[in-house]
């Protein structure tokens, strides 16, 4: 399928606006609840790991309440592990039964529930899929023992699972659960060109809006927008492919009972702002558990940034990265047509004013976003070194936790 520029911005445009997504990190692996790696970790093998499908039986599952935590939490699209590299399908595969509808006492399908749930409240639904790795199949098997990454991807076992598999199952997550915002792959070493090339295809002839991301291929330009890698957040606003940080909240994706190491509201809140004004998404992750809950540690995280972004959202949300191409130590930038907002935070607050330099434009109004308060400013202008200077009065109280919003109407003439 041919998809040209303009098709290209429009089919992105909700995604580069939406900013903030839930990852859902999700799979038999919650039962030994070591994380998502569980399996390889181990060596287990494949006939013992299969056996957890009997043990699984999520019943505290809500996909409305999960939505409704997305929701909240102020994120706009949901991406779930429909297969991760254990190769358990998170729904019902009629081409392996090796899936949480034939294989477990549970025998719903959550992805079916999410998929209503997610049309009910207006969120975009989206998959993670393992398209390379998959533990439980044959052609995983030589690395899966050996601790080896030498791929034999060009014989003949593992194209017996990419066309018995791995594409019929994205055709079933795709022609079974209505409109898909985003394919999300993972970890394609060793997978050519040609068979990247031909999975991107496959996803836009299924749902020419479903957009791809990059880690579909190692190849360097495929998919529709880049991955950036774990947790990573790069130093400078990028002017390439549109991009989002895949981020945890603790230290793993799947669910880790010994895993306490929690990143505090304050730094998430940060490290949303900082991904924005850069012009990227944010894709926060919480792993939950076999029973099917979102573990507490997450919710009141997830809880917490939907509270900020609710007072905050117009900063938010369809904004452009910051014009100014370096960071500042006190915050960060977004902006709207007619509008810059100045994203302080508290931490890192300068005493008595802000100082920005650079901005050409007449600021005709200044007030604290969270309450509407306006700011005293002074703007002046040196013709010797073209230097514009911005001073902003800051009040000993701020009107917001962690990050307290400036927004500047410019007058535009
Ligand atoms: O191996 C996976 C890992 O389990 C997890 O799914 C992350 C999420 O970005 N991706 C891979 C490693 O990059």
């Amino acid at each position: 399928m041919l998809i040209t520029e303009t098709d290209e911005k429009s089919r992105l445009q909700w995604w580069k606006d939406a900013k903030f997504g839930l990852f859902i990190h999700w799979g038999l692996y919650a039962l030994p609840a070591k994380g998502e790696w569980a399996m390889y970790a181990a060596r287990t093998p494949v006939a013992e790991y299969e056996q957890l499908a009997k043990q699984f039986n999520p019943v505290k599952f809500s996909a409305k309440e999960w939505v409704n935590l997305a929701k909240t939490a102020g994120m706009k699209y949901l991406v779930i592990t429909a297969k991760h590299h254990d190769g358990f399908a998170m729904f019902h595969s009629k081409v392996e039964k090796f899936n949480i509808v034939d294989a477990t006492p549970f025998q719903r399908d959550p992805i079916k529930e999410l998929a209503e749930e997610c049309q009910k409240q207006g969120i975009k639904l989206c998959f993670y899929y393992s398209h390379v790795i998959d533990w439980h199949h044959p052609h995983s098997i030589h690395e899966y023992y050996n601790n080896t990454w030498d791929y034999q991807l060009e014989d003949k076992a593992f194209y017996r699972y990419w066309n018995q598999i791995a594409k019929p199952q994205v055709k079933e997550l795709l022609t079974r659960y209505g409109p898909i915002g985003l394919m999300w792959f993972d970890t394609a070493g060793g997978l050519s060109k040609k068979d990247s090339r031909e999975m991107v295809d496959l996803v836009h002839n299924l749902q020419p809006d479903c957009l791809v991301n990059s880690r579909v291929s190692h190849w360097p330009g495929m998919g529709d927008y880049q991955s950036k890698g774990d947790n990573e957040i790069p130093m400078y606003a990028e002017d390439t492919k549109p991009w989002e940080t895949p981020m945890t909240l603790n230290k793993s994706w799947g669910y880790h009972i010994q895993d306490q190491d929690w990143k505090k509201p304050e730094s998430i809140i940060y490290k949303l702002v900082n991904i924005v004004s850069k012009g990227g998404n944010l894709l926060l992750n919480v792993g939950p558990t076999a029973e099917g809950l979102i573990p507490e540690q997450s919710t009141k995280r997830l809880l917490e940034i939907g509270d900020w972004i609710n007072r905050n959202s117009e900063a938010i949300y369809e904004t452009d990265p910051s014009p100014f191409p370096y960071e500042f130590d006190w915050g960060a930038i977004t902006v709207k047509s007619g509008k810059v907002y100045l994203h302080l935070y508290h931490k890192y607050c300068p005493q008595n004013e802000l100082v920005l330099c650079g901005l050409k434009c007449k600021v005709a109004k200044a007030y604290f976003l969270a309450n509407g308060i306006p700011l005293e400013t002074n703007q002046s202008y040196q013709a010797e070194g073209d230097h514009h200077e911005l001073r902003i009065l800051l009040p000993s109280e701020l009107p917001d936790q962690y990050v307290s919003v400036m927004a500047l109407e410019l007058d535009e003439q």
